[in-house]
C-alpha cells in the first residue's frame, strides 16, 4: 500500500465502501482538493446495493431524475423509475468520468477500525493496514441479506438463493420457481417471473398494499430535451423533489393526512378493480393501513399473480422439504428454485467491522441496545467517524442519494473544523445524541408507521427506526451543524 501521511496539514480520509455513498464521498472530496483518501471496497466492483441487486424485474421506485446524484444529472435514462442495471452503470460512468476510480481499493474488506492517538487505522482481511484523520461509513443501509429461520431450508434439492444474491446461472424459462416473501423485492420478481416461468408459487405471510404506478418510457425526442436543456433537467429534479416530499415523504410521518388517507383510497380502489376473484382478493387485503409498511409500487403485480401459472399461497410455511415448500395444511409445493425475498438485517450497518472509539469502547457496546446516531451522522466516544445513510435517518421514502448529498455536505462542515485547526476530534455529545433520540423516538409515534404493522422500519421494541419529522427539517438541520451539540477536542 503507498505512503499514506499527506506532506500538507489536510486530513486523509478512509472511506468503507464504494457504493452510492461511497462514491459521492470520494467525488466531493476530489472536488474540494482534498485527494488525500482510500476508498476500500470489499468486491471486486463498485455499486453497492445496485451491484448485489440483479434479481430480475429489478428497478428503483424513486424517480429517475431524482435518484441520481445533483452533480450528474443523467439525461438518458429510459425510463421514468430506473432498471437496476442502468443504475448500477450510472455510479459506473459517475466514478469514471470524475475520475475517482484511482481512489478505490478492489478486493478489501475492512475488518478492523480503531481511533488510537487521534487518528483512526484499519485493518483488512488481508491483512494490510492503513492510517487516516477521519473515517467515512458509507456502508448502506439495505446491505445484509436476512435468511428466513425455516425448518429444512439446507435440505431443498434445487436452487435456493437470497434475492439479493441471484444466481443467474439457474435457468427459470418453464420451471418451478416459489418466492418467499412480499415486500418490493418479492413483487418485482413475481411480476418479472410470472411470464416467463412455468409455475410460481408467492408464498405470502402478510399482504401488501399496491400503489399502482405506472412506468413509462422516455421517448428519443425527450432524452434530446433533455441532453439539450439541462438547466430544463435541472428544475424538473426540483421539482420531482417538492412532489415527491409532499404528496409521500412528508405524508408518511403524519397518520392522519390527507395526502396519506388519498394513498390509501388509491391503494384500496387498485385492489378493488385489479383483482377479480373475490377469494384471491380478500387473501391479498392487508389488515393495516397503507404505508404503514413501506408502500410497494407496481403496475402489474395483480395482473400477473392472478395468471394461470401464478399461485398465492398463504397457508403458514410448516418447513422446507427436499422437493418444495410444505405448509401448514400439509400440502407440498413441490419446486425447482426457491428465491428468498426475505428483506435484509437493518440494524447491522457498518458492522461485523470491529469499530473501536476513544478508550477502547466498542461500536458493538455502544450499540448494545440498538444502533443510534447524532442526525444519523455522529456517535458519541467515536471520533472522525461520520456516516453516510446511518442510523435513524431518512430511509425508505427518500431518495438516498438526496439525503447522502445534504449529510456529505454537513460533515465536510465538521471536516472544516480540523483543517481549520479549531478541533482535531469532533464527535456528537453525549447528551445531544440523547435528546435526538428521545425527539425522534416521540416524534415517530405519529407516523404511520406505528399503525400497527410489523416492518423493517421498527426496531426491537417495535419504535420505528427512521427520520419521522418532515424532508425540509432534514435539509434545516443539514445546513449547519450546531457546534453545541457537539464535542470538541
Ligand atoms: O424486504 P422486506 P425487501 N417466512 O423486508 C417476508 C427497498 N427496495 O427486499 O411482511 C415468510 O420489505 C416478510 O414478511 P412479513 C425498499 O426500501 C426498494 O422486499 O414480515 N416470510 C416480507 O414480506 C424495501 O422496503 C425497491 O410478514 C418471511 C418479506 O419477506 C426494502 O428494500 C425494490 C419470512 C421481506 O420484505 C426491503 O425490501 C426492492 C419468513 N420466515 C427493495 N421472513 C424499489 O425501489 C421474512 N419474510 C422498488
Amino acid at each position: 500500500m503507498a505512503e499514506r501521511r499527506s506532506a500538507r496539514r489536510e486530513p486523509r480520509f478512509l472511506i468503507i465502501g464504494a457504493g452510492m455513498a461511497g462514491i459521492l464521498s470520494a467525488v466531493k472530496l476530489a472536488e474540494a482538493g482534498l485527494t488525500d483518501f482510500t476508498v476500500y471496497e470489499k468486491a471486486d466492483r463498485l455499486g453497492g446495493t445496485w451491484r448485489e441487486n440483479t434479481y430480475p424485474g429489478i428497478s428503483c421506485d424513486v424517480p429517475s431524475h431524482l435518484y441520481c446524484y445533483s452533480f450528474a444529472p443523467e439525461p438518458n435514462w429510459s425510463h421514468h423509475f430506473s432498471p437496476g442495471a442502468e443504475i448500477q452503470a450510472y455510479f459506473e460512468n459517475v466514478a469514471h468520468s470524475h475520475d475517482v476510480e484511482k481512489f478505490i481499493e478492489y478486493g478489501q474488506e475492512i475488518t478492523r477500525c480503531w481511533f488510537e492517538d487521534g487518528r483512526w487505522h484499519l485493518e483488512t482481511a488481508n491483512g494490510e493496514t492503513d492510517e487516516g484523520d477521519f473515517l467515512i461509513a458509507a456502508t448502506g443501509v439495505l446491505h445484509h441479506p436476512a435468511y428466513p429461520d425455516i425448518e429444512g431450508l439446507d435440505s431443498f434439492e434445487g436452487s435456493c438463493f437470497h434475492s439479493a444474491r441471484w444466481d443467474h446461472d439457474v435457468p427459470l424459462a418453464g420451471r418451478r420457481i416459489g418466492v418467499i416473501g412480499t415486500g418490493s423485492t418479492a413483487i418485482q420478481v413475481v411480476s418479472a417471473l410470472v411470464p416467463t416461468v412455468g409455475k410460481l408459487t408467492l408464498f405470502q405471510r402478510t399482504p401488501q398494499w399496491i400503489m399502482p404506478q405506472e412506468n413509462a418510457a422516455y421517448t428519443e425526442e425527450e432524452k434530446e430535451y433533455f441532453r439539450a436543456e439541462p438547466e430544463v433537467l435541472a428544475a424538473m429534479r426540483d421539482e420531482i423533489s417538492t412532489l415527491f416530499a409532499d404528496t409521500f415523504s412528508n405524508a408518511v410521518i403524519d397518520a392522519d393526512s390527507p395526502q396519506l388517507k388519498m394513498i390509501e383510497v388509491v391503494c384500496r380502489e387498485n385492489l378493488e378493480n385489479s383483482v377479480h376473484d373475490s377469494e384471491l382478493r380478500e387473501k391479498l387485503r392487508p389488515n393495516y393501513r397503507a404505508a404503514c409498511k413501506r408502500l410497494i409500487m407496481s403496475e402489474d403485480f395483480y395482473a400477473a399473480i392472478q395468471k394461470p401459472n401464478a399461485e398465492l399461497v398463504t397457508e403458514p410455511i410448516e418447513r422446507i422439504e427436499p422437493k418444495g415448500v410444505r405448509t401448514a395444511d400439509g400440502r407440498l409445493h413441490e419446486l425447482d428454485v426457491l428465491a428468498l425475498a426475505t428483506g435484509f438485517k437493518v440494524d447491522r450497518f457498518m458492522r461485523p467491522i470491529k469499530i473501536i472509539g476513544r478508550g477502547g469502547v466498542a461500536l458493538d457496546d455502544a450499540w448494545a441496545e440498538r444502533p443510534t446516531a447524532y442526525l444519523a451522522i455522529s456517535v458519541p466516544e467515536f471520533p472522525n467517524l461520520f456516516m453516510l445513510n446511518g442510523p435513524n435517518g431518512p430511509v425508505g421514502n427518500f431518495s438516498l442519494i438526496e439525503v447522502a448529498e445534504l449529510q456529505f455536505a454537513y460533515i465536510m462542515q465538521l471536516v472544516e473544523l480540523f483543517r481549520s485547526g479549531r478541533a482535531r476530534e469532533v464527535s456528537a455529545s453525549r447528551a445531544a445524541t440523547q435528546k435526538f433520540d428521545e425527539d425522534r423516538v416521540e416524534a415517530a409515534k405519529n407516523t404511520i408507521w406505528q399503525t400497527g404493522c410489523s416492518s423493517w422500519y421498527l426496531d426491537d421494541r417495535g419504535v420505528p427506526a427512521a427520520w419521522p419529522w418532515t424532508f425540509a427539517r432534514f435539509r434545516d438541520e443539514m445546513n449547519e451543524p450546531r457546534l453545541d451539540d457537539f464535542e470538541l477536542v
